[in-house]
């Protein structure tokens, strides 16, 4: 069985060493709305080709699963309403079905990592919901940084999160949590949480390094780089609280749960900023895809 198709581009950039960012496709089509989904997805490849890298968007079409979409692959991803929302656990099904889904965090690095890509971007990672005690909802995400081992370039945890638990998550199960030149952890559209960063460190060339130490220690995890995003960009954190807290109690009336949650309060945030969010989603996303591609830069030339 050959699943896993190759793009020729980035088959090409992986024989020549030339740095490769993977990039998922839940963000696409479950995370913002149609155009600005694909307008964001063709900016963000743009923005890692303009960095020196190339663009590998994951996702699975027709039971394949595709790295690297063409420009009709990513429209198709941006525009279809039969889109699944892949997970690891739903890859198989996805693939022996010959469905078309979109992959989340989880299941992006998991086929980042099978492809040989070891560098990805994405806008913010699934984590611990705040409905927890209730739910038992803790996005898989996080059990797949502790067992794949691919970089990962976010801007923290979805402020709609628990991010205390989400980070204690984190360390539990042995990630690497860097902050990307701050102090202080980000909360997605804010580039503050209250929480300390776990470690922090200032240059790409530097996180490559502790990455390939990590490989050479046999640290079979993943590592997470939390990269704030920027102050132009951002909605100040005290701004979104009584936002945030609407629109998960809102959820909670609803019954929304599941796979739906995140998608669901991502569009109620949307709708209670008047948009806002959904901009600075697209700014961080694009910043995530730059650092991402200096990172991937400097662990090619260590090699
Ligand atoms: N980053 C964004 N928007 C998104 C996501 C990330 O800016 O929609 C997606 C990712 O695919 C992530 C998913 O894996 O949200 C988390 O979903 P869940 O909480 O159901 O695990
Ligand atoms: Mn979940």
């Amino acid at each position: 069985m050959n699943a896993i198709q190759v793009s020729a581009a980035v088959r090409a950039a992986l024989d020549r060493r030339t740095p490769v960012v993977a990039l998922e496709s839940t963000i696409l089509a479950h995370g913002m709305p149609y155009p600005r989904n694909l307008e964001t997805a063709l900016a963000v490849e743009s923005d890692v080709r303009a960095a020196g890298a190339i663009p590998a968007t994951i996702a699975v079409l027709d039971g394949q699963i595709c790295v690297g979409l063409d420009p009709a692959q990513l429209e198709r991803v941006a525009t279809a309403d039969h889109m699944l929302k892949l997970s690891r656990a739903d890859l198989a099904y996805a693939v022996a079905s010959g469905r078309d889904g979109a992959t989340t965090v989880a299941a992006t690095m998991f086929c980042a990592h099978r492809a040989g890509i070891a560098v990805f971007a994405t806008g913010g990672i699934g984590g611990v919901h705040r409905a927890v005690a209730d739910t038992m909802d803790i996005s898989a995400d996080l059990t797949e940084l502790a067992r794949t081992p691919v970089l990962v370039v976010c801007a923290g945890a979805k402020a709609i999160l628990d991010i205390p638990k989400t980070l204690e998550v984190l360390e539990t199960l042995g990630v690497c949590t860097i902050v990307y030149r701050s102090d202080e952890f980000p909360a997605f559209w804010s580039r503050q949480s209250g929480l300390p960063a776990p470690l922090r460190c200032d240059d790409p060339a530097r996180v490559a390094a502790i990455f390939r130490c990590a490989r050479e220690l046999e640290i079979e995890n993943g590592m997470l780089v939390a990269n704030p995003i920027d102050t132009e960009s951002e909605i100040p954190h005290n701004e979104l609280t009584t936002i945030i807290e609407r629109a998960v109690a809102e959820a909670h009336d609803e019954h929304i749960g599941g796979k739906g949650v995140t998608p669901w309060l991502l569009g109620r945030v949307f709708a209670l900023t008047q948009g806002r969010s959904l901009e600075a989603n697209i700014a961080l996303v694009r910043a995530n895809a730059r650092l991402a591609a200096q990172i991937a830069k400097e662990l090619v030339s260590f090699c």
